[in-house]
């Protein structure tokens, strides 16, 4: 089913009803040297994850992939995923769900609201640079929009079975896309805006680093998406990428 825009986007949109994965399909937009597109699909049957891992894409999805030329460094990539994980929350939040961000790349909801709940969002960040500055960059976004649990890994929701109801994807698409539009030149108020929507913040985390587990208190977020961990010891910890995990107190 086609995803209707009423209005105009500060996107040019290309969808697809089914596509392998919208990542893979922005970066040959790149190639052709397009820039501001955001390719979105209803369904995704090769969507890609971080680290080599999947990403389901049953139909009912909103499968978007974000094609931008930043005037910015390539080490300023990271700013580009807190700035989708922002837009996804506040539309979802706009659609009646609470959702929350889990650094760095998700967006959780429901579950044991407690620790953030579980999985309705990923996102896949990926660029290239020439020399010191962002040649292309792609922030690749999957929401489980219209999806039922039984076409759901273990441990996800949707914006579906949260509200109980289906939500407008049109509505929901537009506002994420204006979202993101308002925020991306704007690096501390994508860092204010993912403060206040963290799940992460405050709750004792262990992150897997290429360097190592860190373990300890997450108390902040910095430029261009670091989390800042206090470890037992009392050391403060920038912690640039890794997988996250919320520990019980
Ligand atoms: C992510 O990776 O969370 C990034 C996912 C990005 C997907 C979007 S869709 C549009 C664009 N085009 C693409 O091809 N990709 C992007 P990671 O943090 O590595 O998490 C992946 C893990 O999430 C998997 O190993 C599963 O455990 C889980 N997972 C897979 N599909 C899921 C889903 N639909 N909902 C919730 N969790 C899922």
């Amino acid at each position: 089913a086609a995803i209707e825009f009423g209005l105009d986007t500060p996107f040019d949109v290309e969808f697809h009803d089914s596509i392998g994965s919208t990542n893979e399909r922005a970066r040959e937009l790149a190639d052709e040297g397009r820039a501001d597109v955001a390719v979105v699909a209803d369904e995704q049957t090769a969507g890609r994850g971080r680290l080599d891992r999947g990403w389901s894409g049953p139909a009912g999805g909103v499968y978007t992939s974000l094609l931008l030329r930043p005037d910015a460094p390539p080490a300023h990539a990271p700013v580009y995923t807190l700035a989708a994980a922002v837009a996804v929350t506040r539309a979802a939040r706009e659609a009646g769900v609470d959702a929350r961000i889990k650094w760095p790349n998700d967006v959780l909801a429901g579950g044991s609201g407690e620790r953030g709940g579980k999985k309705l969002c990923g996102i896949l960040t990926e660029m290239e640079g020439e020399a010191d500055r962002v040649a292309w960059l792609v922030a690749g976004i999957g929401v489980n929009a219209n999806v039922d649990a039984d076409a759901l890994p273990e441990g996800a929701t949707s914006l579906q079975i949260e509200r109980g109801e289906p939500v407008d994807r049109g509505v929901f698409t537009q506002r994420l896309l204006e979202t993101f539009d308002e925020l991306r030149n704007d690096p501390d108020s994508i860092l204010e805006a993912w403060r206040e929507h963290a799940a992460t913040l405050g709750q004792r985390v262990r992150v897997d680093t290429p360097g190592g587990e860190i373990v300890g208190e997450a108390v902040d977020v910095a430029f261009p998406g670091a989390l800042v961990v206090e470890t037992d010891d009392g050391e403060r910890e920038r912690v640039t990428a890794g997988d996250c995990e919320h520990l019980r107190p």
